[in-house]
């Protein structure tokens, strides 16, 4: 029988991993040679990576902001500027300490290259560099830093996205909506006299009572759907390209599943339930800011209307 190909196989799993489940790459090259720089960009944008060529390095701290870059191509010797003085402005914004920084420089003194990465930056690439090795460097830089941001923004109770990692996915969704004038669902949720259920049941059956409910969200709702835990048994649902009367009525049906379920604990079986308010980002001019308030005030309605209910 014919030997299997592997590099067939694997080219054909990378192929469905990036159409289904990454957006692409995204690379800010940063380099004054213009030849060298359209060169780059013309590999990358071949492989299906989203590149831009920053021309004025006063504009970086902008561009990293608008452009949100995976990685960074540092040129280090700029006619008007040090590329590693760059790297560590970079390195100075929390946001950005998880995006790597490849110098790709003519640089030939090794005590140079040495101080270009104690300043910042992860690795360094000679020019030349083949087409092959730029391509190879970025997007195994690119994975690494993706698995990473990825396991590190989870929450280790449920597995679901931490605070800050909800809050700017929430930021992000909204943009792409009002850009897409697509609705937004923005469904907020807290469990129902939880203290009771801590000071009845102890605190690992409370635990288990949020995992529970973290595995019902993440079974029920869309793959494109985003979870965060965003308090201690307060949950964030983000639904893209969903009006408000649907994310109602998918909540309301796990709301009556989550409020069947039995738990147990020393004490014996209990049963839970939770409230929720849905906020939708219809208006032109709403933000982030905005919708979670409005989700909170919701919330807060249902709460005082009795709990184990769903406002709009
Ligand atoms: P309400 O219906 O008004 O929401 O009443 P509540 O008792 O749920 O009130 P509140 O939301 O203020 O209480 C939240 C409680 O959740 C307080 C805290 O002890 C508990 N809690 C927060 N995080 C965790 C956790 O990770 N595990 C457990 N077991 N309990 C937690
Ligand atoms: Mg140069
Ligand atoms: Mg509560
Ligand atoms: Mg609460």
């Amino acid at each position: 029988s014919k030997p299997v190909d592997l590099t067939a196989l694997e080219n054909r799993l990378e192929n469905s991993l990036n159409s289904h489940q990454q957006s692409p790459a995204r690379v800010l090259v940063v380099d004054d040679d213009e030849q060298l720089a359209t060169r780059y960009l013309t590999v990358l944008s071949a492989a299906g990576m989203r590149c831009e060529h920053l021309q004025d390095p006063t504009l970086l701290l902008h561009t990293m902001h608008r452009f949100q870059p995976d990685v960074v191509l540092m040129d280090i010797n700029m006619p008007s500027v040090n590329g590693a003085e760059l790297a560590r402005l970079i390195r100075l914004h929390d946001s950005w300490l998880r995006v790597p920084v490849i110098y790709l420089s003519a640089e030939s003194d090794s005590t140079r290259q040495l101080a270009a990465l104690l300043q910042a930056g992860d690795d360094f690439i000679s020019k030349p560099i083949s087409d092959q090795r730029l391509l190879t460097s970025v997007t195994a830089r690119v994975q690494r830093a993706r698995s990473i941001s990825q396991a590190l923004s989870r929450d280790s109770l449920t597995g679901l996205l931490k605070h800050a990692d909800i809050k700017e996915q929430i930021g992000l969704e909204c943009e792409r909506a009002l850009r897409q004038q697509q609705p937004l669902s923005l469904i907020m949720l807290d469990i129902d006299h939880f203290k009771r259920v801590n000071d009845t049941y102890g605190h690992a059956a409370g635990d288990n009572v949020i995992r529970g409910l973290a595995n019902l969200l993440r079974q029920r709702l869309r793959k494109l759907d985003r979870i965060g835990r965003y308090g201690g048994e307060e949950f964030v649902a983000l639904l893209p390209n969903c009006a408000a009367n649907d994310a109602a009525t998918v909540i309301d049906d796990i709301r009556q599943s989550f409020s069947q379920l039995l738990f147990s604990g020393p004490e014996g079986t209990f049963q839970c339930s939770f409230s929720a308010g849905i906020a939708c980002c219809a208006a032109p001019d709403w933000d982030a800011t905005e919708l979670l308030e409005r989700a909170d005030q919701q919330l807060y309605a249902a709460k005082h209307a009795g709990r184990n209910r769903v406002i709009l």
